[in-house]
């Protein structure tokens, strides 16, 4: 298989794709695509593997998969372990991985991921701070109702669609604790930028 992914530092949906294929032991290549390049050439060069004209995209064989939450669905589907088998949970890692794939426009807008950028405390609009309360808010009850270490006990992927959002607390400064957290969820968002998955990413994204 070969996942084609944009520039590391910015593309988060390539990120979450990336850390699920590695978390599934698959053998894999990676195409990495420059991303914001002029006069359409990261365009041409992601059309060239992906249908959508996005990354991320995975090539398995003559299939092309060109969503980030489809790629982790066929991966679940090669590999267990990457949602819970238990309906409870899975049913909780879906909703929130599902809620984090089709929301939370505002802070993704106002606070794109920048991996190389120094953290700098930056003020947030009423819409963006209502985001961040609503995923403070998830991921509060998701680890006081399984008891962590991930949202919904192992690592699913779940955990990988907030790990882009864990970067962008950290580069903009906000702390969950001023957002109705009362310890866990910031323990939580610090765990997701740990793991030696996301250290290999951020490494390469620096370099
Ligand atoms: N819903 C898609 C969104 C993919 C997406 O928006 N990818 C961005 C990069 S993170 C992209 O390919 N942008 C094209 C470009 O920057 O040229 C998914 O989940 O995979």
């Amino acid at each position: 298989m070969d996942i084609v992914i944009g520039t590391k530092a910015w593309s988060t949906w390539s990120l979450r794709a990336w850390l699920v294929m590695k978390r599934s032991g698959l053998p894999f290549t990676e195409t990495l695509v420059e991303l914001r390049q002029e006069n359409d050439v990261s365009g041409a060069a992601i059309r060239a593997h992906s249908p959508s004209g996005l990354v991320p995209a995975l090539k398995d064989g003559d299939l092309a998969v060109w969503d980030s939450l489809a790629i982790c669905e066929y991966l679940a589907g090669l590999s267990p372990g990457l949602w819970p088998l238990e309906p409870e949970r899975r049913a909780l890692a879906r909703s929130a991985a599902a809620e984090m794939h089709s929301g939370f426009a505002s802070l993704r807008g106002e606070c794109p991921m920048d991996l190389r950028a120094e953290p700098k405390p930056t003020p947030l609009s009423e819409a963006t701070q209502k985001d961040v309360r609503r995923i403070v808010a998830v991921w509060s009850e998701l680890l006081g109702r399984f008891g962590g270490p991930f949202l919904v006990g192992e690592w699913s992927i779940a955990d990988a669609f907030y790990t882009p959002v864990a970067t962008r607390f950290r580069t903009y400064g906000i702390k969950p604790s001023d957002y109705g957290d009362t310890g866990a969820a910031g323990e939580y968002c610090q765990r997701l930028l740990e793991t030696p998955e996301f250290l290999a990413w951020e490494t390469a994204a620096k370099r």
